[in-house]
């Protein structure tokens, strides 16, 4: 209730604020992408992470206009780096839910910030495949006309990933965290990292491991032939102004 009139002034005064998290590639380890993530700049309780507040904005119906505006933040940013380095958006279900309304305001994201479409990819979770219906898919190909590239977000923690990789051609397979955090310690999440590699390799798909905290975890991924790796290890979300230096520095 009360977060729930929080959130309506939020939006109202803008309240929310874009970090970016770099992703490397294995080869060389330099940045390829940062993805973009959501914080809300809260007038007197502070940062807020997502966790404690997309489910209700989804509810509200509120994710639609804050996710347009984290859509133009990051595209905007993302015009100011170099032309060869990615930027990657979450999408809810809920966005897609709302239709053409998310394909006017992507193709308008991509118009003003005049970046390349092929530098922008949106990470969705199965959630939003799950209602497999016409609408859906229609609303995932025309997104795909526009030039824009697709991630499978969290994969490995739902149910029948396998199925939406036959159905629609993602751009690439980013790996629980759950998975990574217990590659070093447990069989069976080594097996399944690589099963996951193997596969999507397989599929012509990028494969990028989430969550690398350690050295280890960073060599054993590469070793297993992941082509990117994201975590606190390789780098922390910052701000956009220290996103920009980072570039700076690495060209
Ligand atoms: O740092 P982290 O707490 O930022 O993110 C937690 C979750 O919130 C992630 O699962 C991520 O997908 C989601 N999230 C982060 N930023 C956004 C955003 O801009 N839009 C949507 N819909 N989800 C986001
Ligand atoms: O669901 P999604 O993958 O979009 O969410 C990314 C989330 O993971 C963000 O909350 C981000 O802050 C968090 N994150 C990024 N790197 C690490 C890491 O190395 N360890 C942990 N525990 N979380 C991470
Ligand atoms: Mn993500
Ligand atoms: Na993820």
């Amino acid at each position: 209730r009360e977060l729930e009139e929080d959130l309506r002034r939020a939006v109202v005064n803008n309240e929310f604020e874009m970090v970016y998290q770099p992703v490397i590639d294995t080869c060389d380890g330099k940045i390829s992408s940062f993805e973009a993530l959501l914080r809300w700049s809260h007038p007197s309780k502070g940062i807020i992470l997502p966790g404690d507040f997309i489910s209700t904005a989804e509810d509200m119906g509120l994710i639609v206009p804050i996710g347009e505006w984290a859509l133009r933040e990051a595209c905007s940013k993302a015009s100011a780096w170099p032309t060869n380095i990615g930027i990657s958006v979450n999408l809810s279900p809920v966005q897609f839910r709302s239709g053409e309304k998310l394909v006017r305001s992507v193709a308008n994201a991509l118009a003003v910030s005049g970046i390349d479409p092929k530098r922008l990819e949106f990470e969705v979770t199965e959630g939003v495949l799950l209602d497999e219906t016409l609408e859906t898919l229609t609303i995932l190909q025309e997104l795909r006309n526009l030039g824009v590239r697709f991630a499978l977000d969290d994969f490995g923690t739902g149910y029948s990933s396998l199925s939406y990789l036959r159905s629609f051609p993602f751009h690439r397979i980013k790996i629980d965290q759950s998975f990574i955090r217990d590659i070093d310690v447990q069989p069976e999440a080594l097996s399944i990292v690589r099963a996951v590699t193997d596969l999507g390799t397989n599929l012509g798909m990028s494969i990028t491991a989430e969550g690398i905290e350690t050295a280890e975890q960073l060599k054993h991924v590469q070793i297993e032939g992941c082509s990117h790796a994201q975590g606190y290890y390789v780098g922390m979300p910052m701000d956009a102004k220290n996103a920009s230096r980072v570039l700076e520095k690495a060209f």
